[in-house]
């Protein structure tokens, strides 16, 4: 049903589900609308633990949905925000410290030759839009369904009938106009990426993507999928987009254009990068970048943009994770966890799948490999709700959605991650004998 509103633009009231939208798991995460039932209330945390307003202690597998890779309350974080907190907590105005976590940024991701502060992933993927917007003078966007990048208007739509279809809005109040410049493929299908570039390829500004999937679950992309994204967008100057909020740091210091050697034009950076506060980035060579207001045409500020608190956090988390790197820890004991669950799942006979990348994993319950949104659709949900009641009555917290990822700390110990496994083998016996 499609309503006129007053300036002429059209919304859709969408009061059924639209293909490939998640409208019970779209709501935001913490409302557990994906798994039904009442979240929790936490209180505190500390460490790996969570503790919620009945001290009830958990095992934290979301880390607030990625930032906290140093596990929660990290002493010499706290210190930093803490010590930034006396001398004022805004001015408004150019920091050494906001320089500082701009030239780690750089020097963790060499991609990035310029870098702008703002408060969230989603300003992050809105000022990208709109740069590469701006520096093509093009207008049309490509973006992957499956793949979240924040509840950017123009990025809040789902593929319509066909696979590269004009964007359908993903929710009431995002006008027709606003996703008719959207255009929206399937992850992985490199087939029709070439095909799109060959038919509109002078019309694109970007084609942005998670190039590790974090947000339809953890999905990887395949080597010829990245390749061709750069390949088709350098051959006709469209810019690529690495939407890196929460691969950035987490899968390794240099994010995941460190692992698969792919260079994109710009990156957006997010969670992480703050430190547990409201911080993200953005940034990519210097001739797009250098467009950007006061150098360039582009417009884009923030009263809050690269605060004294906020950079106290992201630059201290960044000098640790810099300097007592935890990577090999958290690979050694990703492989230990993502490897117990699957087999708890297994010995059980529940059809899962285990997919992951260091310390962000997601179990999906499919007979299949999950590659693209349509794969993670046809997840068995129900399974996935009473796997994640039932770990939270063993004081494992899990994320409340079969699509998304989960994280671990650097906090977590080998006899947290066994005991999350001995939980997962008592829940997914229960399930499979009912
Ligand atoms: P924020 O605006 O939430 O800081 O970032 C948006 C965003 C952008 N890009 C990627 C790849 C993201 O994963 C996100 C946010 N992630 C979700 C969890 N998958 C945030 C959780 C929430 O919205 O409550």
């Amino acid at each position: 049903m499609v309503t006129g509103v007053a300036s002429g633009t059209e919304t859709i009231e969408s009061d059924e589900e639209l293909p490939g939208i998640r409208k019970s798991e779209a709501a935001p995460a913490r409302a557990f609308g994906a798994v039904g039932g009442h979240p929790l209330f936490i209180e505190r945390a500390s460490g790996q633990y969570l503790f919620d307003i009945d001290d009830n202690r958990y095992l934290d597998y979301i880390g607030s949905w990625g930032p906290m890779i140093l596990g929660h309350a990290e002493p010499r974080v706290i210190d930093a925000i803490v010590r930034a907190a006396e001398k004022g907590t805004s001015y408004g105005a150019p920091t050494e410290n906001e320089s500082h976590l701009a030239e780690l940024i750089m020097q963790a991701v060499p991609s990035i030759e310029r870098v702008r502060l703002v408060n969230s992933g989603t300003e992050a993927t809105m000022s990208a839009i709109r740069v590469a917007r701006g520096a093509t003078g093009r207008a049309k966007i490509v973006k992957f369904a499956g793949c979240y990048h924040g509840h950017v208007d123009s990025l809040l739509v789902a593929a319509g009938s066909a696979a590269a279809t004009l964007g359908v809005p993903d929710s009431p109040g995002v006008t027709l106009g606003v996703s008719a410049d959207t255009i929206v493929l399937n992850y992985n299908d490199s087939e029709a990426v070439a095909l799109l570039f060959d038919a509109h390829g002078h019309e694109i500004a970007a084609v942005i993507l998670e190039p590790i999937v974090g947000n339809m679950g953890t999905v990887l992309p395949t080597e010829s999928f990245l390749q061709t994204l750069r390949q088709e967008t350098l051959k006709h100057g469209a810019i690529l987009i690495f939407d890196e909020v929460m691969t950035g740091f987490r899968v390794a210091y240099g994010g995941a254009q460190s692992i698969f050697r792919i260079e994109p034009d710009m990156t957006t950076l997010g969670k992480i990068v703050g430190g547990g506060l409201p911080l993200a980035a953005y940034g990519g060579k210097a001739d797009i970048m250098d467009q950007v207001m006061p150098a360039g045409k582009i417009y884009q500020a923030g009263t809050l943009a690269g605060n004294p608190l906020a950079t106290a956090a992201g630059a201290t988390t960044l000098e640790i994770l810099r300097d007592e790197p935890p990577y090999q820890q958290l690979e050694t004991l990703g492989e230990l966890l993502g490897s117990g669950l699957e087999n708890a799942a297994a010995q059980v006979g529940i059809p899962a799948r285990m997919q992951r990348v260091g310390s962000m994993m997601t179990l999906f319950f499919s007979e299949s490999w999950v590659t693209d949104w349509p794969s993670a659709d046809r997840c068995h949900r129900k399974r996935f709700s009473d796997y994640f009641w039932g770990l939270i009555e063993h004081g494992v917290y899990m994320p409340c959605s079969q699509f998304e990822a989960l994280f671990f700390s650097a906090r977590h110990t080998r006899e947290d991650i066994e005991q999350t496994i001995a939980a997962a083998e008592k829940v997914l016996a229960s399930m499979a004998s009912h």
